[in-house]
């Protein structure tokens, strides 16, 4: 017999009560550990509500594929109100990570063929090596600067700058300039201005930023700055492409990025193009280096497993002759070792969907119009679904292990992360070049945790030591 909505466990009758209960454990860094907590103390499904933001929590990968099967033809994430507030506040319109229902469809169906096709990918791939084999020359610079034969440093700013100049070359078809010793100071407050709309996007997941803008409160404030400095810079990049395209004759030689390539289509109003190209350079940046940073910690963590990385890419770069659209298909423990640091380094501590159909799941019932959420973070580390979940173990994604709903961190389906495959080809792409060129040492016994300013980031600075091989 099937258990009504109402019986499901947890703490959801008195959303003001437990947003205090939440702020006194200083929830709005620790959520991804109190979700944890929370499947420890009610099992593997809860109903919440903290604030204003009330939802279903699940966390089995077969359960997932419940949720996933109910999201409909339009799916649609937790509205993020602080981000459409800024758009509304500033006139500004939603490009596809806001977008809902057929206006979300139709750009997205549009989007899909220029950002995320496998066809696309042999554009970018050559775009993308050219910023990795900079990076590898500016690190080697580095090292010789230092007079040590080594360079020790947290690495985050460098990664972003990366991380940046790859999303832009692949957006613009051309380079910033961020892999050089003096770059410009926008680019810089552009990085600077993303960390800081996430930082102050988190408290206002359970707090109107209605009521905060009414009462003229300093993260309101802080975060129509931080987004201000993300769409002036944008804009700067996408008005120079569009000056550019408009002077030019006849059609272009080579690739000319994703934003020219919209324009040339013209199947999306600019308007609507400014919104998700300005989308993808913000979402573009502190995802995959805090992942690739991730990565890094671990390889250092596991000298064995490094050196196994390298073999696997020194055999792939003989057999493919150093074609890097081939040598992608060739390094299937590198792909693993980043299936396995966002197994345990998520960027996203859950994925949600307001389902479309009435489901069951644990045998409880839930409506349709249900916000529910899968905890990635928490399906990560549980050890009903991974064996030795502690373990970063690549190699559990080439075989033996079950993969059903369980390799999740771009999210699923038709609503999953656009720029997939960019950052999985940057990503990859950085790890070849790092691993032919450099050893991954770290400082001794530092346990570096998760701290939550909307994605999940490492707590304290990670240094690391690069030695050329
Ligand atoms: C959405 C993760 C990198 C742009 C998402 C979602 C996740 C995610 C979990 C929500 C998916 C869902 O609800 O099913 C990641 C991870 C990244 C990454 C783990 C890197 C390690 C990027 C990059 C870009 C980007 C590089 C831009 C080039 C977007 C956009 C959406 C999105 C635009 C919204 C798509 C839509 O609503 O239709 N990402 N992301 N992401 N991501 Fe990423
Ligand atoms: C944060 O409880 C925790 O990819 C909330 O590139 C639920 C939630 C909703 C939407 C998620 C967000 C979480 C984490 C960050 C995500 C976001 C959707 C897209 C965004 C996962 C899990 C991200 C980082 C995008 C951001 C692009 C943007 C800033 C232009």
């Amino acid at each position: 017999i099937v258990r009504p909505f109402n019986e499901i466990p947890g703490l959801w009758k008195n959303g003001l009560a437990n947003l205090y209960n939440f702020w006194k454990l200083d929830g709005f860094r620790n959520l991804h550990r109190i979700m944890l907590q929370n499947f420890n103390t009610f099992g593997p499904i809860y109903r919440e509500k903290i604030g204003y933001y009330e939802s279903v929590n699940i966390i089995n990968p077969e359960d997932a594929a419940i949720l996933f099967k109910a999201e409909g033809h339009y799916p649609k994430r937790l509205k993020v109100e602080a981000w459409t507030s800024y758009r509304d506040y500033r006139n500004r319109k939603y490009g596809v990570l806001l977008k809902n229902g057929e206006d979300w469809r139709s750009n997205r169906v549009i989007l899909n063929k220029e950002v995320i096709s496998l066809k696309m990918l042999e554009n970018f791939v050559p775009l993308l090596d050219d910023v990795g084999q900079d990076f590898v020359a500016r690190v080697h610079k580095k090292i010789q600067r230092s007079g040590q034969n080594k360079w020790t440093t947290d690495l985050s700013q460098e990664l972003f700058k990366y991380a940046l100049e790859s999303v832009s070359s692949v957006l613009y078809g051309e380079r910033l300039g961020l892999m050089l010793d003096y770059i410009d100071p926008e680019a810089q407050h552009f990085i600077d201005c993303i960390t800081l709309m996430f930082k102050t996007t988190s408290p206002m997941l359970y707090i109107p930023p209605s009521l905060l803008r009414q009462v003229g409160a300093k993260v309101w404030r802080d975060h129509v700055e931080a987004w201000d400095g993300i769409f002036n810079q944008a804009d700067r990049c996408i008005q120079n492409i569009y000056r550019q395209l408009r002077q030019e004759t006849g059609s272009p030689k080579r690739y000319p990025g994703i934003l020219a390539s919209l324009l040339m289509l013209d199947k999306l109003s600019i308007e609507d193009i400014k919104a998700s190209v300005t989308e993808l350079m913000a979402g573009g940046v502190d995802t995959t280096s805090i992942t690739l940073l991730w990565t890094l910690y671990e390889l250092a963590r596991h000298p064995a497993l490094q050196e196994e990385l390298r073999a696997e890419v020194a055999a792939a770069r003989a057999e493919s002759q150093g074609d890097m659209q081939e040598m992608l298909k060739r390094i299937p423990l590198v792909k693993g070792a980043l299936k396995e640091t966002l197994r345990l380094h998520p960027v996203a501590v859950s994925l949600q969907r307001y389902i479309a159909e009435d489901i069951i799941i644990q045998n409880y019932h839930i409506p349709a119009g249900t916000l529910v959420q899968l905890g990635l973070h928490a399906m990560g580390r549980d050890p009903k679904v991974f064996f030795r979940p502690e373990q970063y173990q690549p190699s559990r994604w080439l075989r033996t292990e079950t993969h059903y709903f369980r390799s999740l961190g771009f999210g699923f389906g038709p609503r999953q992360c656009l720029g997939r495959r960019i950052a999985e080809a940057e990503m990859q792409i950085f790890l070849i070049h790092m691993l032919e060129n450099f050893r991954v040492e770290k400082q001794r016994h530092v346990e570096v945790q998760s701290t939550f300013e909307l994605i999940l980031l490492p707590d304290k600075p990670i240094l690391l030591t690069l030695k050329p091989l």
